[in-house]
């Protein structure tokens, strides 16, 4: 194959806005192939080769919008999604409507037909501009560049662009032929190209920092002051941060705190929060609730902000929707100071402590081992200790004993990924508190994208120079999920495979529907038909297919040596009963 076109206006501006796009800190780009997007994509592969960017190449654009989403969360910087123009575009809809609910900042460069080639019913050719409607914050219809304003326009073009990246944004670029021409050379970086390191790489070289990182919720001039008072609850959900911990701390407030809300730990946490809300004694005292991030857990949340005397104040995450169920809410604030007790008073501090205390105990009480037999000096004793030390291991595996297991297993140095579905809930019920990053797509709560999700964190997160470049990251999921997401188990020839664990928990179909009203009024093969959604795949012939590593674990004592990291994509299966 030889190098013909040595000029295309296409090329010079795709060439520029990557450009400005690296020097404004982008350093993440996504793209599936195409024939209209080619420009951008072969100026992409030039930039990768010059080590200014990590690229990665997923054929189905869902996969290639998720992994642009998880590779956004996991380093708070925008990250481009190439496309070429059609169905292409709309593949990316349900990523974009993620990253619009939780903001986070992907910015979708699709390519287009020139006006001329519009409304003719030209191949592959739709009405791209207004494809995401209100799920991106804001959107650009490019008219095809020609010569002499392409370098100066695309960069113009990219510094509007990051300086709007709080959220998704849609670029839509029409090209004009000659799509391509030869990419001039692009001058290397200083620093190589940073791929996932082993453990047992020799000393990194940092990657560039961005020098745009995606917006934090903006801080009003003057925070909301508050003052402690017995009857307050800190409410964190997804999104919320160590800011919600400080708080809590500073108020002398229980911590309900979900699972992945940045906020799980601290002495004030409560993780038995869902019982006690609708305890006596404790959720009916309850005056006033402080919320940061977007609860989506429990009902008893959304439920306790609705009563009657309950007075609620929102701390406003990101700039889309605002959390307000039953519009219920009678505050809004954009950020929260807390003028502390000097001395606070034995109601207060009983307050706190009756909820830890009691959630602490609920727990302890849960786990607690036959003590009494363990120490015992009687050799029955001893010998019923020892069978039911056995009997233990060789159990099968229960949903809460995969929760216990794959949270214990996660350090700071690693990243725990959530589906959506019964596992989270799991999770969230009985997590003791631990600073580590936990993610789950919330904003939505879809079941789609979860791998692509997870497998953007562990990229970004086992970077050379990244925050985990040694870690594992482990992505905890329900089998529908992970069946709705088996394309993103394909990593093309070339593609870097993070080490990732895809922990799959096979109770053979959808089986949260099963503790919905539904399960017990619908005629049962109906509900199976039509809810449950039973399926018989074999997932080690999936594993297999994808070139994954595969572990089936059978009983308890199994589960800790199957969740030790290993090197590459490791597809673990939990069989669960229904
Ligand atoms: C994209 C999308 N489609 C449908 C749903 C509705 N939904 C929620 S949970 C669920 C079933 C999940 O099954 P599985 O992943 O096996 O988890 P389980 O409940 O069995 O633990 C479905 C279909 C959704 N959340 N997202
Ligand atoms: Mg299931």
């Amino acid at each position: 194959m030889t190098r013909q076109r040595s000029s295309s206006p296409a090329t010079a501006f795709a060439v520029a806005l990557l450009d400005e796009f690296v020097k404004l800190g982008v350093r993440d780009v996504v793209l599936s192939p195409g024939s209209r997007s080619q420009a951008l994509a072969l100026a992409a592969a030039e930039y990768e080769r010059a080590g200014l960017i990590r690229l990665r190449v997923r054929i189905d654009e869902r996969v290639a919008g998720f992994l642009a989403l998880g590779l956004a969360v996991e380093t708070r910087s925008p990250v481009l999604v190439i496309t070429t123009s059609g169905t292409a575009v709309a593949n990316l809809h349900p990523a974009v409507l993620e990253a619009h609910h939780s903001s986070v900042p992907i910015i979708v460069l699709s390519a287009d037909r020139p006006d001329e080639l519009r409304g003719i019913a030209s191949n592959q050719t739709t009405h791209q501009p207004g494809m995401f409607g209100i799920a991106v914050r804001r959107e650009w219809d490019v008219a095809a560049p020609t010569d002499d304003d392409a370098p100066d326009a695309a960069a113009l073009l990219a510094r509007d662009v990051i300086a709007s990246a709080n959220g998704p944004l849609h670029v839509n670029l029409a090209f004009r032929e000659p799509l391509s021409a030869a990419v001039p050379p692009i001058a290397a970086a200083a620093t190589p190209s940073p791929e996932p390191t082993t453990p047992s790489a020799g000393p990194s070289t940092p990657f560039p920092e961005p020098t745009t990182p995606f917006p934090e919720p903006v801080e009003g001039p003057e925070p909301f002051t508050i003052h402690p008072t017995p009857g307050t609850v800190v409410v964190a959900g997804t999104g919320a941060g160590p800011r919600a911990e400080e708080v809590a701390r500073e108020l002398g407030a229980p911590l309900l705190a979900e699972v992945a809300s940045g906020a799980h730990f601290g002495p004030n946490l409560v993780v038995d929060y869902r019982t006690l809300i609708s305890a006596a004694n404790f959720g009916d005292r309850v005056e006033r609730v402080i919320v940061f991030g977007h609860p989506t857990l429990s009902r008893e949340v959304p439920a306790l902000i609705q009563r009657d005397g309950v007075a609620t104040i929102v701390v406003r995450s990101g700039s889309g929707e605002q959390y307000n169920p039953g519009h219920a809410v009678s505050q809004f604030v954009d950020s929260m100071s807390v003028t502390p007790d000097p001395e606070p008073s034995s109601a207060a501090r009983s307050w706190l402590g009756r909820w830890v205390m009691t959630s602490r105990a609920a727990l302890e009480q849960h786990d607690a081992p036959a003590i009494d037999i363990a120490i015992s000096s009687e050799l029955a004793d001893q010998a019923a200790f020892n069978r039911a030390v056995l009997a233990g291991l060789r159990a099968p595996v229960t949903r809460r004993a995969l929760a216990e297991a794959a949270w214990r297993m996660t350090w700071p140095h690693d990243r725990l990924v959530l589906g959506a579905s019964r596992l989270i809930r799991e999770v969230d019920r009985y997590a003791p508190g631990k600073k580590i990053t936990v993610h789950a797509n919330r904003g939505l709560a879809g079941i789609d994208g979860t791998i692509a999700t997870a497998a953007g964190i562990a990229l970004a997160s086992q970077a050379e120079g990244g925050p985990a470049a040694g870690g594992v990251t482990r992505l905890l999921l329900g089998d529908l999920a992970l069946l709705h997401d088996a394309g993103s188990m394909l990593f093309g020839r070339g593609e870097v495979r993070p080490r990732l664990q895809v922990i799959v928990g096979n109770d053979g179909g959808g089986t949260i529907f099963d503790s919905l009203e539904v399960a017990a009024s619908a005629l049962p093969e109906s509900f199976d038909r039509v809810l449950y959604t039973g399926h018989d795949v074999s997932l080690e012939q999936l594993a297999a297919a994808y070139g994954w590593n595969y572990t089936r674990v059978e009983n308890r004592g199994d589960l800790d040596s199957a969740l030790t990291p290993i090197e590459g994509t490791t597809l673990i299966e939990v069989p669960l009963a229904r």
